[in-house]
């Protein structure tokens, strides 16, 4: 796997290595990204293992039209451009996790983030798959290789099996499916894995 440019110097200068754990040998950048409100910074909150960024505003009442509160109606912040988290895989690979908007407002922002990242992990709510469209639009658009993590939401309609929803979103059958519980570590940890095994997988085909 190719490694995202990383700063030995700050590094250096750092007595507690803050910014990069000795052991690394791959660091890459990974997007976390999907509709408004579907999990991102909880899912980057929960696995990070330095303090997250995030970047965080109070909705306002002029947001409402904007941004659909169905399903999220306790919400009272959003992420207005990125959150940053950092965890250290098995093997000695790091994933810089930068969180960010996929509504298709947000797209200049959006190629800016993603520069330099080598896949995404793209959160879906079986409530309101189309709101996941614009999202899956400009990961499609940017090349970046995707899985996509099915956040749960108590709510959620339990018709969808996972081939309607593969269907509905328009997957490829090589990209990776799964559920996650983003307020849960172990489980958004194994929702990064199933994407880094598919960038793995796809490194693997193409060296070939
Ligand atoms: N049940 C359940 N609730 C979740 C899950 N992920 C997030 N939540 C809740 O959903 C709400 C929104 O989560 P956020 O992490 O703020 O979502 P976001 O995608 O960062 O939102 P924006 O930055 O505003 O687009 C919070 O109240 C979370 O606690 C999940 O997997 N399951
Ligand atoms: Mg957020």
């Amino acid at each position: 796997m190719a490694s995202a440019p990383s700063s030995s110097t700050s590094a250096a200068r750092t007595p507690h290595r803050v910014h990069r754990p000795d052991t690394a040998r791959e660091l890459v950048k990974i997007l976390v990204t999907g509709p408004f409100g579907v999990g991102k910074t909880t899912l980057i909150d929960s696995v990070s293992e330095i303090r997250p960024l995030h970047t965080e505003e109070h909705l306002s009442e002029a947001s409402v039209d904007v941004d659909d509160l169905a399903g999220v109606r306790e919400k009272t912040t959003t992420t207005v451009a990125v959150d940053f988290g950092r965890i250290s895989l098995p093997g000695d690979v790091v994933l810089y996790l930068f969180g960010t908007p996929g509504q298709e407002r947000f797209r200049s922002l959006w190629d800016d983030i993603a520069h330099g990242a080598l896949g995404a992990l793209v959160l879906v709510d079986s409530r309101r798959i189309d709101a996941s469209f614009d999202v899956l639009g400009l990961v499609e658009e940017s090349g970046l290789p995707y899985a996509v993590a099915l956040n749960v939401f108590p709510d959620a309609p339990r018709r969808h099996g996972e081939e309607p929803l593969r269907r509905a979103l328009d997957l490829e059958p090589a990209t990776p499916m799964v559920t996650c519980d983003a307020r849960d570590p172990r489980s958004s940890v194994d929702a990064l894995l199933a994407l880094v095994d598919h960038l793995i997988a796809r490194d693997t085909v193409e060296a070939r």
